[in-house]
């Protein structure tokens, strides 16, 4: 069965949830259906917003019985277009479900799928430990949405992604049936592990309301440096350099010098620095006890740093994370980007950040390209603005660029619908099969997600 866009109020929603959690009122539902970068807008004829497990479980049911097709939303931080109706689906907000619970003797947090990321940070800081996942959207991304699509953000090089801190998770399947393992059992080997599955599933296989999540000893000790280079080969270099040499390392950033100038331009942030320089590296460091003579001494013994600015003090070092972090917001100013959020192996970093910016204005000879990410990872977020939202030419040159180098089309966005034409360049027809049976397993009826992630049937 294909499962049917309504353009008419779901009635029964209203039963399960309240009928003031079924939002209908264009006014109201605006904030739902267009994404952040104002490239992907669909419509809904509804976003119902359930507040436990149960009420989750008893909207997928009455969906799949009446063929309803639903879009699953959290902070609607999404970027690939995997969290708004395009086809016009009922949204399925997890929002109110914020139930947080911190497990300080496990050092372990249960989190409901609409904790913001910034609430679960709070909440661990608050019990002597600290959440592992950090990106610039904390204050709206949800953890339901961090593990679906599972996000990595600024601290990989350090702690992992997303899916390296789930240890346990509840979810309603396409079904409406409610799996549910929250013991958090670090060893745990009984079985297939459904978590993991779920996690960057892209909401594909099931409604994830709720999981189990590992914390990681504070390091609240913490400096920052912003290097700059004449080059890029340099600031490549001393990525390694530094990952090596400071174990305390947590972050390695990379942006250019376009990129500064219009965060500096858009914000009203002065330069860092008197001179202009082709790239820029921000490393920070983080311990339990101060990691700024160990960042010093191996910034000192980099070749070729042309400058550096360092953040001893809080006030400093989110001065300098506001160089890096401002980047989406101002390339925004700009009309809707494309976001291509790729990785690349380390031996192919330097080739495919030298042929991006070609690879582009080949295809549309007016766009701008703005390169930017964590370099500690190899993951390259190439922004360009000046194109049709619709025009895709650009889109499908970068991902095959990407792919031509090893590298992946998705580094931690996720595939959405964005990019699922592409899914080959990575994965096998034999593998996207196997996608296609898992979520016949657990979505016989494909509800959830339908438009994302596993390609249509040629
Ligand atoms: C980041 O690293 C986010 O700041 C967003 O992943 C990247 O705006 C982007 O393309
Ligand atoms: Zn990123």
């Amino acid at each position: 069965m294909t499962p049917k866009a309504h353009d008419r109020i779901p009635p029964g929603l209203a039963d399960i949830v309240g009928p003031s959690q079924v939002l209908t009122e264009p006014d109201m539902v605006a904030g739902y259906v267009a994404d952040f970068t104002g490239r992907y807008v669909g419509a809904t004829p509804a976003v119902v917003r359930p507040a436990s497990t149960a009420e989750v479980a008893a909207v997928v049911s009455w969906c799949r019985q009446e063929g309803v097709a639903l879009t699953l939303q959290g902070g609607n931080t999404g970027l690939v277009g995997g969290g708004v109706p395009l086809g016009g689906e009922v949204v399925l907000s997890l929002r109110r479900l914020d139930a947080l619970e911190i497990d300080g003797t496990a050092g372990q947090a249960t989190a409901g799928a609409g904790v913001t990321l910034a609430a679960l940070q709070a909440g661990a800081v608050g019990a002597q430990w600290a959440y592992g996942v950090d990106f610039a959207s904390r204050d709206s991304a949800t953890v339901g949405g961090s593990v679906a699509t599972n996000a990595g953000g600024l601290r990989v090089l350090r702690y992992g992604d997303t899916r390296a801190q789930v240890v346990g998770a509840e979810a309603v399947l396409g079904t409406g049936a409610v799996i549910s393992h929250l013991s958090g059992l670090v060893k745990d080997n009984t079985g297939y592990n459904l978590a993991s599955l779920l996690c960057g599933s892209e909401g594909t296989l099931g409604v994830i309301t709720a999981v189990r999540l590992r914390l990681v000893p504070p390091a609240p000790q913490r400096v920052v440096a912003l290097l700059a280079f004449d080059g890029l080969a340099p600031a490549i270099a001393a990525v390694g350099a530094l990952r090596r040499e400071v174990g305390s390392l947590s972050a390695a950033e990379l942006f250019f010098a376009p990129g500064l100038e219009l965060v500096c331009d858009v914000t009203g942030l002065r330069p860092p620095f008197s001179d202009r320089h082709a790239a820029y590296l921000l490393v920070e460091a983080a311990g339990q006890s101060d990691p700024a003579a160990d960042l010093s001494d191996a910034v000192g013994s980099l070749a070729a740093v042309a400058d550096v600015a360092m953040g001893l003090d809080s006030v400093r070092s989110a001065e300098l994370w506001r160089y890096r972090e401002a980047h989406t917001e101002a390339i925004n100013t700009l009309g809707p980007p494309h976001k291509l959020d790729v990785t690349l192996p380390a031996s192919a970093l330097g080739a495919f950040l030298d042929a991006a910016p070609t690879t582009v204005t080949d295809v549309v000879a007016t766009a701008r390209v703005w390169l930017f990410g964590h370099a500690g990872d190899g993951n390259i977020h190439v922004n360009v603005s000046g194109l049709e939202p619709d025009d895709e030419r650009v889109d499908e040159a970068v991902l095959f660029l990407a792919a031509g180098l090893g590298g992946s089309i998705s580094a931690e966005h996720g595939i959405g619908t964005a990019k699922r034409r592409w899914l080959h360049l990575n994965r096998s027809a034999t593998e996207i099969e196997t996608f296609a049976s898992i979520k016949r397993a657990l979505d016989p009826d494909g509800i959830l997600n339908p438009n994302v992630l596993i390609p249509p049937p040629l």
